[in-house]
């Protein structure tokens, strides 16, 4: 017979907590960092990606550097996500003449064709603003911002974000849709 009632009530807190502490070891702590968030993908499947599953998924990175309407400059970042274009498949694919509506919490909207899924057809510009000749661009869903992840200040946890190799490559920030929640192929 075990004597229950010598156990003692310290020696059943201590091992409280280490059950607790050694719950909380299992992961390597990051997963933690990124809030509960879900991407709704929608074309000839519809399904709910879920954060950890979209950070799952391969991941492409680069640089990224807006300017708004009003010629703010927001950038260079380093920027880690997934492609756009990787989506659409997962959402059964699009032909060459869908487009694709990627819209958020806040109700905006931003309507790509698959030219720009594919990095094309965007304006580029210098630090000066004069527009360049654009270099190969990458749309991605991007989590990650700075090796850190993507707050919501700065439109986490999903922004869209195209990303070049270097960092004095400037985009027009208005396709840069924040708080993503949606992916929608819409057919011709
Ligand atoms: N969800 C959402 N994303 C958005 C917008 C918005 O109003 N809502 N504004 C867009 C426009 S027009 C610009 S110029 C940039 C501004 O990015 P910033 O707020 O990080 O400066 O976000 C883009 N993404
Ligand atoms: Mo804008």
């Amino acid at each position: 017979m075990i004597p229950v009632r010598r156990i003692s009530l310290p020696l059943i807190l201590v091992l409280i907590g280490a059950l607790a502490l050694g719950a909380g070891c299992t992961d390597t702590g990051s997963v933690d960092d990124y809030p509960a968030w879900n991407l709704t993908l929608a074309g000839d499947r519809e399904q709910v990606l879920t954060h950890p599953e979209i950070r799952a998924l391969p991941a492409a990175e680069g640089y990224g550097y807006s300017v708004s309407t009003v010629g703010i400059k927001t950038g260079p970042n380093r920027y880690r996500g997934v492609l756009l274009a990787d989506l659409i498949d997962m959402a059964g694919g699009a032909g060459a003449d869908d487009l694709i509506y990627v819209s958020a919490e806040d109700g905006y909207l931003w309507v790509f064709d698959m030219n720009q899924v594919n990095g094309e057809g965007f304006f580029t510009f210098d630090e000066n603003l004069r527009e360049v000749t654009s270099p190969p661009l990458r749309v991605i869903l991007a989590y990650e911002q700075d090796k850190k992840p993507l707050v919501y200040e700065n439109g986490g946890p999903l922004r869209l974000v195209v990303i070049t190799e270097s960092p004095d490559v400037i985009t027009e920030g208005s396709p840069w849709v924040k708080w993503v929640d949606r992916v929608e192929v819409h057919r011709k």
